[in-house]
């Protein structure tokens, strides 16, 4: 199977993290959606990263459902699901990817935002997604509490997408402290961006 994103997605990200931990044999193509040359279209008409083709040729997008195939595959290693099969931990683990995703997209936004020319800029769009990202941070804080991990006794997806959500806020964004606000999510996130799956797959521009 082949993953096609860019290096900077933390979408992406999230599903080349998942790839590691799992140790599932695959290409990564690199294609960055917003150039001219982009391919990603073919693959996906909504022109998103990250796609992933499967080995029969057809396409998933977009990254929660390509994550929920990844965790479904037979005979990844390790055996340990990221999604729990059933029950309402997996509905808590798939809420906090959503916390984290829309962490994600109030960044991005923010982003693209600012690359407009100062005079199209919104100051109230903007305003608005910081708040989005204020309140999802204290609001992921709030529910860590004192856990080692967001659900159960081991890393899960929500782990993995709120560790591509800071990782992605810290990349962007550097600015925004908020490791200072909340020492039990600084843990966590130190904790994870020791793993092999977080370091090798780190954001970064692709001018360095
Ligand atoms: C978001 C994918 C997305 O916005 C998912 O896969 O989880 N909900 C989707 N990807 C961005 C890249 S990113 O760095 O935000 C993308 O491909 N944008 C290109 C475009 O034309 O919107």
């Amino acid at each position: 199977m082949k993953l096609i994103g860019s290096l900077t997605c933390p979408y992406v990200r999230k599903i080349r993290i998942i790839l590691a931990e799992k140790n599932i044999k695959h290409e990564f193509d690199v294609d960055i959606p917003w150039n001219t040359d982009t391919h990603v279209a073919n693959h996906n008409p909504l022109g998103k990263v990250p796609v992933l083709i499967m080995n029969d040729g057809k396409t998933l997008f977009d990254s929660r459902v390509i994550a929920e195939y990844l965790d479904d595959l037979e005979g990844a290693i390790p055996a340990s699901r990221l999604i729990p099969e059933s029950g309402s931990a997996r509905w808590r683990v798939k809420r906090w990817e959503a916390l984290a995703d829309g962490i994600c997209d109030a960044t991005a936004t923010i982003f693209l935002e600012r690359k407009r020319p100062d005079t199209q800029q919104s100051p109230e769009w903007i305003v608005r997604q910081h708040k989005k990202i204020d309140l999802g941070l204290a609001a992921a804080a709030m529910e860590l509490g004192g856990n080692d991990w967001c659900e159960g006794k081991t890393i899960t997806l929500a782990d993995i997408a709120l560790g591509c959500a800071t990782g992605y806020l810290a990349f962007r964004f550097p600015q925004i402290e908020w490791r200072k606000s909340y020492p039990n999510l600084t843990k966590l996130i130190d904790k994870l961006e020791q793993r092999e799956s977080f370091i090798s797959t780190a954001p970064r521009d692709y001018a360095s």
